[in-house]
């Protein structure tokens, strides 16, 4: 099938194409081809994002903006097909995108120092920096309500009505904590009523895997930018402190390898703040520690309500597969609680 994909794109016939990458969601390829050098070749899955030439407009829109304005930002942006388009559609609901491979960058699945951490921060909140003054409400909202904690609690709490009677049972325990971490939920609907956060150009999936390095690790540019649209920095920052200050990913079976790792915290804090302090409201500032929770909560919710709808969203490699990474979220959730006060303070040091 990835022939006339590749055919499209003027690749010679047999050009390699080879699974990348770990993400959920979109399948991703690295192409090698002699002639012309390597390339990122995804095919978007349709079933979540229904309207993907909305995101091609607006990583149109954005990277216009910065070539006008950030002439030396590196900003990926699709390749075109011989006949001139960024997204092809070879057959309705297929869609297929190619990046050109930026040569010499690498990627990490998880931050093993500070430093890394310290880098993808610096690199997320320079693309916060320079799109500050871009109107965000002029892109499109990719996935409607992607994060927004009301309406996820509230998905969770039809599964805990309708879903898999079994799984319900197995979760028990699981349940009863996260229905009792519903403040989380409340703080989030005071920040939509608060006029100092401001709606942003938000990337909403800031893994340290969306960042690319260069070979002294230093961030290069960020990547994947399928859920780049309007929100809140308590998404990107929530996302980052979710997934760097852990030595194991949401995958790990293994609870007790979990950690909250202070060095990390830090080194997020700073990176992110050294770009974008001058940006940023005192309250917006102010909920960087509560972004953590914010996230690894949200998180939590998706896994486990995914898991009562028997794993439609995410899909499983195995049976009990989402109710592992939502207990792993929870276990992550419930040692980044215990740290909250301590970063708080870290925090207040620096701002
Ligand atoms: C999905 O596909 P991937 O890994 O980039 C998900 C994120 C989750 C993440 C959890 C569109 O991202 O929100 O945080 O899985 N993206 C979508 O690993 O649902
Ligand atoms: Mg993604």
């Amino acid at each position: 099938m990835l022939d006339a994909i590749l055919a499209a794109y003027g690749f010679e016939p047999n050009t390699q194409a080879i699974p990348h990458g770990t993400g959920l969601i979109n399948r991703t390829w690295k192409i090698h081809a002699p002639q012309k050098g390597n390339f990122i070749l995804q095919r978007i899955n349709e079933a979540v994002f229904r309207h993907p030439e909305q995101i091609a407009e607006n990583i149109d829109k954005v990277s216009d903006y910065l070539a006008i304005h950030y002439p030396d930002a590196i900003f990926p942006r699709p390749a075109r097909t011989l006949t001139g388009q960024t997204l092809l559609v070879p057959t309705p609901n297929q869609y297929f995108r190619l990046y050109p491979f930026i040569e010499g960058s690498t990627t990490i699945d998880v931050a093993s120092n500070p430093t890394q951490a310290y880098e993808a921060a610096r690199t997320f909140g320079a693309f916060t920096r320079m799109l500050a003054q871009f109107p965000a409400d002029t892109l499109h909202s990719t996935l409607p309500g992607f994060h927004n904690l009301s309406r996820r609690y509230k998905d969770f709490k039809i599964a805990l009505e309708k879903g898999n009677p079994q799984r319900l049972l197995h979760a028990e325990s699981l349940i009863s904590y996260l229905k009792k971490q519903s403040n989380i939920v409340t703080q989030y609907e005071s920040i939509l009523t608060n006029p100092n956060f401001h709606r942003r150009v938000t990337h909403h999936d800031t893994k340290i895997s969306n960042i690319l390095f260069d070979a002294q690790e230093k961030g290069i540019c960020v990547i994947d930018l399928d859920t780049m649209m309007p929100g809140y920095l308590i998404s990107d920052v929530g996302d980052m402190l979710r997934t760097y200050l852990s030595p194991v990913s949401e995958e790990e079976k293994e609870y007790r390898h979990i950690d909250v790792r202070d060095a990390y915290f830090q080194a997020i804090l700073e990176g992110y703040l050294e770009e974008t302090k001058e940006q940023l409201t005192r309250e917006e500032k102010e909920a960087f520690v509560y972004s953590g929770a914010f996230m690894m909560y949200m998180q939590a919710l998706r896994f486990l309500t995914d898991y009562l709808q028997d794993d439609i969203y995410y899909g499983r490699q195995y049976e009990e597969h989402n109710f592992v990474r939502a207990s792993n979220q929870s276990t992550l959730l419930a040692l980044y609680q215990q740290k909250m006060p301590r970063y708080l303070s870290m925090l207040e040091a620096l701002i």
